[in-house]
This record gives structure tokens, sequence and C-alpha cells, in this order.
């Protein structure tokens, strides 16, 4: 079915191919709404998404809307996300009583969602294998009692980043007065390792930029971030600085396309020409794992100018004054700079000096500089080292707490940012602590719990008697997944709220419960009025959603009373936490994040009543650094090129795992990724031309990964088809989650425990033609 060119070289991006964005992203933005048929209303739906006024707030990324949107403030994917939620198609309890749950395990991802939203609650039958209804009622007492059993430490409390700020608030303080603290939530596989490295460089660990630095930039330098497809929102950003003469510098192993080249759609010009403009002034294809060579390389070039500029008495490169007012660690970071030798930084970049100078010329060129990034920087083992670098970059020209400059994290989840903030950790401080012991009059924990890989490990040791997920697809996400779901079964419960049927319902516990939730373009009535929940995009900025669909089936309920119905079944009585009270009204519940969070949500309800959307306080933005000096720190591993992941010098390949243009996450919307010319399949392994033919592989041939670790287990995925693609050599890239049993659970940011899922050691073996039939076989059907 596929319809690979195998000759062709895929990814070669150029200036005179088809932009991204275009005609052919509006073409797009139809058709998924029309194989979801969804309704004549679907357009007018997508003239309320992303409005302050009573709007809803879309569920794909977390990008921050314009502080005017236009009418029409939506991107391609954005649509595609709506269209999937919004999809006329429904997953019935007569569609469980036809199938086992053995049978749909061999349904692809794609299948399983495509069946369309959930209806009813439904319980695991095992005398069937079947899933059949059960009222809320019997199924939340039936939860409520066997929590009651369990020790509170052996159960884990799972969130994905789309659960409201008000959900997301009472389903941990569910979970501290159960008694434990294992908060497992998806940014552990996203950008924890910024959450946690940032704050050691600045003291806080969210974006420092709002939406208004990009009119301001001089240079924007993008590191490991797939805007065209992830956040294409901020496209029309990067077009805009594009055309007002900004320099945009991407660090990426892959030519992704908008990154390229980019018309957007929402600009008459570009459409009438379909031309698009450059969107990348420099496109570095580092290697994978060679960011830290890459930006130290640069940071070299700038100090060694500096010091010229100083010896002629020039006029400075980097900022003197800020480093010393305002950082420490400084002189070391120069001196290793100063000391690393070319040969070095170009082997581990794999990118020539020159490549380099040209970027630091940009740099240097620039009086406000503001550097992004995502996955292809925090997902690797020295994560957290990367973003350290990235900060050096900015602290070096003085580049955080000035206007057109900045650190932007770009986060994933349109909530997961929000998430964390109201209290959805597993180490929460001491001052957030005490504030919950007196708010609600309990005795939070202070013991540390389970973040995913801490869970992961623990149901690989079989400590863990229940777990339920607010959403996500957990058993799916992440690492290890074969081996995790293998130890799944002994669990004694899982509890799955979600929209759409996933593999996460079909990997479970002795016994099991799907529990149907609203999506958030839907209308959410409470005590007969409607209610509006809030969420924070990835530049801090506090806004209402309320949604204005008609329910997908009168059965659903919010996850705010499914959380609240939960708790009142497990839970003793305590006077000072009435759940029916709080989910009556969902501002009782954010006077109660107010409380127990004063400074940084003063007057939460009245500003989102009369403000709309709120930016929350970044104290880097004022140079204030809340850090243990009081000052910004200049961080780097000693000896991170000798240690770095990804040696240059290893037998083995460094892989790559990425999203396609047609996914969110493990939601797999088709199986094009346009912007990469693959059509029809997503089993692609994507490959250098000249490790192919070293190799002895040609293009088209069918392999089988396995993956290079140290605990002597086998990992192993097959029938990846090689297609030639414009990356570095040693370099390969396939897709998430279908690699995902590749990943070691131990591969993952040393400081932050994230998921290491863009370095992954991996060895390719070609298969023979018996087991490619056996593999094509399987692949047809899963
Ligand atoms: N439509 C859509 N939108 C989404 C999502 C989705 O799946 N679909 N997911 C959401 C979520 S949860 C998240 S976290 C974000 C993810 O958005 P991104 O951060 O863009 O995530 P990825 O697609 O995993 O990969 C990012 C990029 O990193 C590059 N890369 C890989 N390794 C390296 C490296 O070593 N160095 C450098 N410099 N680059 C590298 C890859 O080539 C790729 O272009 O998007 C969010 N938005
Ligand atoms: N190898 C590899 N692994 C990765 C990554 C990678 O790049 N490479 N990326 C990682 C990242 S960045 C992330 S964020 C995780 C994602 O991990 P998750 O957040 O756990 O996964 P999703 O695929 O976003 O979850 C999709 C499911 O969420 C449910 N859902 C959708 N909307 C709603 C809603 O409004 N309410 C409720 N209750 N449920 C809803 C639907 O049932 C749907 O099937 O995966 C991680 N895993
Ligand atoms: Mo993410």
């Amino acid at each position: 079915m596929s319809t690979l060119k195998d000759s062709d070289l895929h990814g070669k991006q150029g200036e005179h191919d088809a932009p991204g964005g275009g005609w052919q992203s509006v073409a797009a933005t139809e058709k998924h709404f029309l194989r979801e048929r969804v309704p004549w209303h679907g357009n007018r739906l997508m003239l309320k998404i992303n409005q302050p006024d009573g709007g809803f707030e879309c569920p794909s990324c977390a990008w921050p809307n314009p502080k005017d949107p236009g009418p029409a403030e939506f991107c391609e994917n954005g649509a595609k996300a709506v269209a999937w939620e919004a999809t006329a198609a429904r997953t019935t309890p007569e569609f469980f009583s036809k199938h086992t749950v053995t049978e749909l395990r061999e349904w692809s991802d794609h299948d399983l969602e495509k069946q369309g939203r959930l209806t009813h609650p439904m319980r695991y039958n095992a005398e069937t294998d079947k899933y059949d209804p059960v009222d809320w009622e019997t199924a939340l007492r039936d939860i409520g009692q066997q929590l009651n059993t369990f020790d509170p430490w052996k159960v884990e409390l799972y969130t994905s980043g789309r659960t409201s700020n008000e959900a997301a608030f009472l389903w941990q303080l569910f979970g501290r007065m159960y008694g434990m603290t294992n908060f497992p939530d998806c940014s552990n596989m996203c950008h924890e390792t910024t959450t946690v490295a940032l704050p050691q460089s600045i003291g806080v660990g969210k974006a420092t930029t709002t939406l208004e630095d990009f009119e301001h930039a001089d240079a924007i330098f993008i590191f490991g971030q797939n805007a065209g497809t992830n956040s294409p929102r901020m496209m029309g950003h990067l077009h805009e600085a594009k055309k007002r003469g900004a320099a945009i510098i991407t660090f990426n192993p892959l030519r992704e396309r908008a990154l390229v080249k980019f018309a957007n759609p929402q600009t008459p010009r570009d459409m009438a020409t379909n031309h698009g403009e450059t969107i990348s002034s420099q496109y570095h294809q580092v290697r994978i794992g060679g960011d830290i060579a890459a930006i130290q390389g640069m940071c070299k070039l700038i100090l060694e100018a500096d010091d010229r500029a100083r010896e002629n008495g020039d006029k400075p490169v980097i900022d003197h004054e800020f480093i010393e007012m305002h950082t420490d660690g400084f002189e070391a970071f120069a001196d290793h700079c100063r000391s690393l030798s070319w040969e070095r930084i170009e082997r581990y970049s794999g990118l020539p000096k020159e490549s380099l100078q040209q970027a630091a010329n940009a740099w240097m060129a620039s009086e406000r500089v503001i550097c992004c990034w995502g996955m292809g920087i925090t997902q690797h083992i020295h994560g957290g080292d990367n973003v350290h670098q990235i900060l050096n970059l900015l602290l070096m020209g003085g580049h955080i707490g000035r206007r057109g400059a900045g650190a932007c994290p770009v986060r994933g989840h349109s909530n997961v940012q929000g998430d964390r903030t109201v209290g959805i950790f597993h180490r929460s401080g001491e001052k957030f602590l005490s504030k919950m012991d007196e708010v609600f009059g309990i005795n939070c924990s202070r013991e540390h719990g389970h973040d995913v890989s801490l869970c992961c490990e623990a149901i690989l040791r079989d400590e863990v008697d229940a777990f339920i997920g607010m959403g996500g697809n957990f058993f799916r996400a992440i690492a290890d997944q074969k081996r995790v779901a293998e130890h799944v079964p002994n669990l004694k419960l899982t509890v799955q709220i979600s929209t759409k049927l996933n593999r996460s319902h079909l990997i479970h516990g002795q016994s099991a419960y799907i529990l149907p939730a609203l999506a958030r373009t839907e209308r959410d009535e409470q005590a007969g009025v409607v209610q509006k929940v809030s969420i924070e995009d990835g530049m801090c900025n506090v806004q209402g959603s309320v949604g204005q669909l008609e329910p997908a089936s009168k059965h659903l309920k919010s996850e705010i009373a499914i959380v609240c119905d939960m708790a009142r079944a497990t839970l003793a009585p305590n006077p000072k936490v009435d759940w029916a009270w709080l989910c009556e009204d969902y501002a009782r519940i954010r006077d109660r994040i107010e409380a127990t969070q004063p400074e940084t949500f003063p007057d939460y309800n009245r500003r989102l009543e009369e403000e709309g959307v709120f930016h929350l306080y970044i104290p880097a933005r004022d140079r204030i650094w809340n850090t243990e000096s009081g000052r910004a720190h200049f961080l780097f591993p000693g000896n991170v090129l000798a240690e770095d992941e990804s040696k240059p010098n290893d037998p083995h390949f460094q892989l790559l795992t990425t999203r396609g243009h047609d996914q969110f996450n493990t939601t797999v919307y088709s199986y094009d990724d346009r912007y990469r010319d693959i059509y029809g399949t997503r089993s692609v392994l994507m490959m250098n031309p000249k490790d192919i033919e070293a190799h002895g592989f040609e293009a088209g041939n069918i392999v089988e990964l396995s993956s290079v670790n140290e605990d002597g287990i086998e990992r192993k995925v097959s029938g990846f088809r090689i297609i030639a693609y414009d990356m570095p050599e040693n370099c390969l890239g396939a897709y998430y989650p279908e690699t995902n049993d590749l990943i070691p659970i131990g591969n993952r940011d040393q400081q932050s425990g994230t998921i290491a899922g863009k370095s992954v050691p991996v060895n390719i073996r070609l298969m023979n033609t018996e087991e490619v039939e056996e593999a094509t076989g399987r692949l047809a059907t899963a």
C-alpha cells in the first residue's frame, strides 16, 4: 500500500520545493472534518476556538493565543484535533460486545481510536474477555472499595496534559488525602528536563518570553523542535519575524519542511502564490545529541571575538555588565569552551566550524535573541545539560529580562504546564504542602512519590496494585512499553478516564474500568449552569475555556465530576472538603487553588472573568533569580563531550523517535506524513544514504531494530522499511510510539528522569523473506 519511492532521498526540502502550510494545509483541514463527519456546525465551532470571550481552548498544543486573536485562530493540526474529538463516530457497548480484548489488542492505534468517542462506563469481564457496560455508581463504589484495601503507596494516579487546572488540582488533592504522592505525569516524558534544568540556570522553569517578544527579536534560535507539525501557530510568528528581517537559525538533524519554507494560510499573498517565505535563514543539521558541542562551539567563537574586540578597544561582543551583575560561573564556562578543540567540536556536533561561525555571527549581530527548544533537546540522556547550554548562550548576551529576548521551551499538551503549576508533582515543596494542609485541614505526606519512570519500574517489580489514568495513553506512550505491559496483568485494578479507545484500555489489571469523560469542546453543565475550566499555555497565560458542543453521549461525566465522585467513594468524609459542593461550581475550585498559591493566582476568578486571560509572574523577566545564590548560573558538564551519549565513533546508530504530521502523540490520524513525503505507512526507518550503502543495505529493505543497552535485556521491533533520508550519518529516525518497545526505561535524562526518546542506541538487521512476510502480515493488522 505504500507509495514510497525508494530511490528518492526523502526529507531533502530545499528552496524550490513546496512550502509547509499553504493550500495543502487548508485541504487537509477540510478532509479531516469531512472524514470525522463533524456536523455542519463544525466550521462555526472553529470560530469559537482560542477566543477569550467564552470560546474554548484548542485541545492540541500549548502555543499561546495572540492578544487580539483573529476570527479563525487555529491551524491545520488544531483543526484535526478538534475534528477527531468532535467526530460523529461512537464506541458503544455494542462495539465492545462484538470484540474481545485479545482481538482488539491486534488492532492498530489508529483503528482503535477511529471507532470514535466512548459513550458508557465499561467494566472488564474476565469470563468473556470483553468490556461490559456498568453504571457509574457501581463502578465508582467498586473502585472506592478496592482503593480502600490497597496500600496508598502502591497506587499510581497519572495525569495527561489535556486535563484542566481545576481537574488536575482536585486530582492531586484526592491523591494526597488518600495518602501518597505517586503522580506520574506526561510531562515526565516531555519537558520535565526543562522543569528541572531551567530553574538551576535562572530560578524558574517556564518560558521567559511572551508572544510580544517574538515581534522584537533580532534572532530566533530553534533547537530540536518541529514547529510546522507540533505547534503550527508558531509558524505565523516565525513568518512575521522573518519578513521583518529577523534571523531564524535552526538546529535539527532533519530538514523539517515548514522550518525551511512556509506559506501562511492566514496571509493572502502567500496563499495567492503558494510560494511561501523562507523561514530558516540558517539550517544546521546537527547530529543527534550534538547540540552541546554545537552550542559550546558557538560560544567559543563568540568568546574569541569578544577577546579580539577588547584587545582592539572595540565594542564588546558579550554583555559583561549583565554577566557581572547577574550571573556566576561565567569564567569557568568560558575557560571550558576555550579549551575545546575544533576537531572534537566538529566530530561531536557533526557540523563544520564555518557553519557554527555563521550561527555565532548571527548571534553577535543581534541585540535581542530568543532560544526555543522542544523534544530534540529534552529527550536525551544529557537533556538537562542541553538546556543549560542553551541558557548559557542566552546569558552571555544578557538575553533574559530584555524585550524581544528570552528562553522559550515550547511545551506540548495544551495544559501540561498548568497541571504542574496547580500541584501535580511527585516531589512538591514544603511551601505548597503546608498551604494544602492549612486550606484543607489535612496532613500531606512529605515523602517523594513516583514520576513516570519510577512508576514503570515499580510495575516491573510488581509493586503496584492500582493505576488510574486521568486521560492519556500511558501504557503506549512509555519507554519499555512491552516489558511494562507484561506486568500490568499483575495489577489488581486499572482505571482509564478517557475520551477514546486506546491501547491502555487493552493492557489492563485484574479488575479494569474505562470511564468516559467529556472533552474540552463539549458543554459541561453542573447544577444547571454551564461551567468554565482554565488552562495555562506554554508562555504562562491562564485563560478560560467553555465547551460548545452537545456532549458525545448523555452518560459522560466531566473529569472534575469523576474525581469528586471517586474521592467521595474512597475517602472518609472531611468537613473542609465537600466534593459535591466543589463540583457544583468550578469557581469554588479556583478559589481553593488561589488559597493554596495566593502569590501565583491572586484574584484568579475575578481576573478570569474580567480580563479573560492573565500572565503568571515570571521573576526572571525582571532579572530576579530565584536560585540559591540569587544569581543566574552558567552550568556545564565538565567532560560532557567525552561522555556524550552520542559518541560519533560507536559502531551502532543513534535513533530519534519523532512525530509525523498526522498524529497527536499516540493518536494516529492517518498514515501520511506530508511534510516528509511519507505516505501510507509509519513503519519506516529514515537513514542517511551513505550509511545505507556502507552497511550493505538498500533503500526499501525491511529491517529489524534492536537496542544496545547494558542490562542485557533484548528489545526489538521489526518490519521497518529503510528510506534514504537527508540526515546526518550515524543517525536514524523513526516514528513514536511504534518504536517504544526499543527504549529501555533506564534510558533517560540523568537529572530529571525524562524518557530519552531522542537518544536510543540501536543496531539494524536485514530481515529474511520469511520474516518479512510474517512481519507484513502482522503489520497489516497492527
Ligand atoms: N500535531 C501535533 N501537535 C503536537 C503533538 C503531536 O503529536 N501532534 N504533540 C504535542 C506534545 S505532547 C509535544 S511534547 C510537542 C512535541 O513537539 P516537538 O518538540 O516538535 O517533538 P518531536 O516531533 O518529538 O521532535 C522534535 C524535533 O527534534 C528533532 N531532533 C531529534 N533529535 C535531536 C537532537 O539531538 N538535536 C536537535 N537539535 N534536534 C533533534 C527532530 O528531528 C524533530 O524535528 O508537540 C505537541 N503538539
Ligand atoms: N518514544 C517516544 N515516546 C514518547 C515521546 C516521544 O517523542 N518518543 N513523547 C512523549 C511525550 S512528549 C508525551 S507528552 C507522552 C504523551 O503521553 P499521553 O499524554 O499519555 O498520551 P496521548 O497520546 O496524548 O493520549 C491520548 C489519549 O488521551 C485520551 N484523551 C484525549 N483527550 C482527552 C480528554 O480531554 N480527557 C480525557 N480524560 N482523556 C482524553 C484519549 O482517550 C486518547 O486516546 O508520550 C511520550 N512518549
Ligand atoms: Mo509532550
